[in-house]
Order: C-alpha cells, then sequence, then structure tokens
C-alpha cells in the first residue's frame, strides 16, 4: 500500500510563504511585496486565485508520493543489518543507559522550540507510529534492506512546537568520535606553529551552542580529561526532511528494540538520504536558525570533514 501523505495544516502552514515564493518562481511572477493594493484589485483577486492554485500545484509536486523513498516488502528484508561506524559508545554515560535498559533515557527537545521536552522511551514509544521497510545506502559501497518503527519526528516537533525562526533540527548523538586538544593546548600550538596569527575575535566562543550545558563535553570516560574534549557524533536536516512523512525517530528494527550496534535506543530514518545522515543514539535534538556554532560548522560529523550536507540518493 502507498503511505498516505498527512501534513497537519499547522505544520504546512509555516512554509506556505516558501511555497508561494517558488510558484512566484515558477510562473515567472513576483508575488510578495507590495500585494495589498494589487490585492484589493479585481485583476489581483482573480491572480490571487490563479496564484493559489499554483501554489497547491507546487506543493503537490514537490510532496507527490513520487518523492516518497521506495518501501520493500517483508520478504527483501535483509537477513543480517550490517552495523557501521560506532557499534558501542564508549561514552560513560551512555553505557550507564545501556546497562538499564535505557530506562532511564530522555530525548531533550529544546533550542527554537516554544515547549523544551523531555521524553522517555515508554513516551515515545507511546505516540503515533510508522513502520517503513527501506534500503540504507552507505557511501562504503553497501546496503542493507531493513524495517523500522517509529515516532514521525514530524510529531515530537509538533509538540515542541517550532519558533518562528527554527530552521534546522539538529541530532546530538552519545558517542565520542575523536578528541580534540583541549583549548589551551590547541592555542599553545597555533602559537608555535604560526606565531604571528591573529587572535581569535572577541566572543568567538559564544557563537558556540549551549552544547556544554547539555552535557555534550563532558567527559566520555575516565583520564579523558588527559586526551582532551570529545567530539560526538551530529547530524542536522532542513525542516522540509523534517516533516516528510518517512523521518521517523526509529526505535525498533525488524519488528525489535533496535540493536546497540544500529543506534539504541534511538535512531534518525530519513530515508532520502544516505547513511550517514541516519544518526544513531540520538540524545538530543536542537531546533536551529543556522549550522555554524556547532561542531565545525558543516551540519554534521562528516560534513566537517568534507562530505555533502545534502546526501540525496
Ligand atoms: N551516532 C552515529 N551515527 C551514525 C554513525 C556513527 O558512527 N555514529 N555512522 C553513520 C554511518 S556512516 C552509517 S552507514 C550508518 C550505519 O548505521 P547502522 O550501524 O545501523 O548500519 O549510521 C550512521 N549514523
Ligand atoms: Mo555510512
Amino acid at each position: 500500500m502507498r503511505p498516505r501523505l498527512t501534513l497537519p495544516r499547522s505544520i504546512a502552514l509555516p512554509h506556505r510563504r516558501g511555497f508561494l515564493t517558488a510558484a512566484a518562481g515558477l510562473l515567472g511572477v513576483s508575488a510578495l511585496g507590495g500585494c495589498d493594493r494589487f490585492a484589493a484589485s479585481a485583476t489581483g483577486q482573480r491572480a490571487l486565485k490563479t496564484g493559489e492554485d499554483a501554489n497547491l500545484f507546487v506543493q503537490r509536486l514537490l510532496l507527490t508520493p513520487a518523492s516518497l523513498a521506495k518501501e520493500f516488502p517483508d520478504s527483501e528484508i535483509s537477513p543480517w543489518f550490517k552495523p557501521n561506524g560506532t557499534i558501542d559508545p564508549p561514552d560513560r554515560a551512555y553505557k550507564t543507559l545501556a546497562a538499564k535498559s535505557f530506562e532511564g533515557f530522555k530525548l531533550r527537545v529544546d533550542g527554537l522550540v516554544e515547549r523544551p521536552q523531555e521524553l522517555s522511551l515508554a513516551e515515545l514509544r507511546a505516540l503515533p507510529a510508522r513502520t517503513q521497510t527501506t534500503r540504507h545506502d552507505c557511501v562504503e559501497g553497501w546496503s542493507a534492506i531493513g524495517k523500522w518503527t517509529g515516532v514521525p519526528l514530524a510529531e515530537v516537533l509538533q509538540r515542541a512546537g517550532l519558533k518562528p525562526n527554527a530552521r534546522y533540527v539538529v541530532f546530538h548523538c552519545a558517542d565520542t568520535m575523536e578528541y580534540t586538544a583541549s583549548e589551551e593546548t590547541e592555542e599553545a600550538e597555533e602559537k608555535t606553529a604560526n606565531p604571528g596569527m591573529e587572535q581569535r575575535p572577541e566572543g568567538a566562543e559564544n557563537q558556540a551552542s549551549d552544547s556544554k550545558a547539555a552535557g555534550n563535553e563532558a567527559p566520555a570516560d575516565e583520564g579523558e580529561a588527559a586526551q582532551g574534549t570529545p567530539v560526538r557524533y551530529y547530524e542536522s536536516i532542513d525542516l522540509t526532511d523534517a516533516y516528510h512523512p518517512q523521518t521517523i525517530l526509529a526505535y525498533d528494527l525488524n519488528g525489535k528494540a533496535l540493536p546497540v550496534a544500529n543506534g539504541a535506543p534511538l535512531r534518525l530514518r530519513v530515508e532520502r538520504q544516505l547513511g550517514y545522515k541516519q544518526a544513531k543514539y540520538i540524545m538530543r535534538i536542537e531546533l536551529t536558525e543556522g549550522l555554524t556554532g556547532i561542531g565545525d560548522g558543516n551540519g554534521g560529523y562528516w560534513e566537517d570533514r568534507g562530505y555533502e550536507w545534502y546526501a540525496g540518493i
């Protein structure tokens, strides 16, 4: 069966202006801007009606079922879903949660939201769920088909309520990928490497998101302080992908609780993009206006290392 598109009105509305602009662009008309006088005239009334139809047309065009990722029958599910990247986060906080089957887990939803959330797994499981059998494609050249069950990200965002300037959804993960030298060490190194270099601009540190408050810079394990600051996996998507019906926070794989190797307790499925966008071990979801100040500012751990931010398949 074809999955149905259900974008609640409250969700579709904030994008209306954007779609109007897109529609206007396609039709070669300049909508928006000095509209009031125009709208009052009879011609204006007709044009606006046409504009509305065009707007609907563009919406349908952009949000047609064809833009859904292919879904597969259960018979095509891979016998083994190859785990990749981090398969067992070394972080102490994560290990503590995992030891108790994630009983104490709370997904934080904050940033540019009206009502910050802290959702337990039980609460997430009580929300409307979606199941989809899709193919995961990793840039390393392998694919696997899995059946994912989870809560549509749209449901969670609706609960939190987006502030008008929210543009991106950032996923902060539990797993430390590497360590950067501590700031003092870094500065000392910079000075040695390039003695004439300018000082960092005043307030540069303040551009960072409040990841410190989120405990994102808490040491991964004992003796880590000596290793420097942990760099954890993160990812981001825009609101178009966030509200896509196949974008879910998955807690089950093939009808069973998500294994640790595949991202327990919660991982993203954003089905029209490549493997590295599918953030595992999600601890916190942050709504932001931009991507600067998070990690190295490119929207994801791998993006900071040269990968594309939009990894369309
Ligand atoms: N937190 C986190 N998410 C991650 C990764 C990772 O290392 N850490 N690796 C990514 C990559 S490259 C791939 S291909 C998929 C692998 O998901 P899987 O382990 O379920 O196969 O997770 C992605 N999400
Ligand atoms: Mo990957």
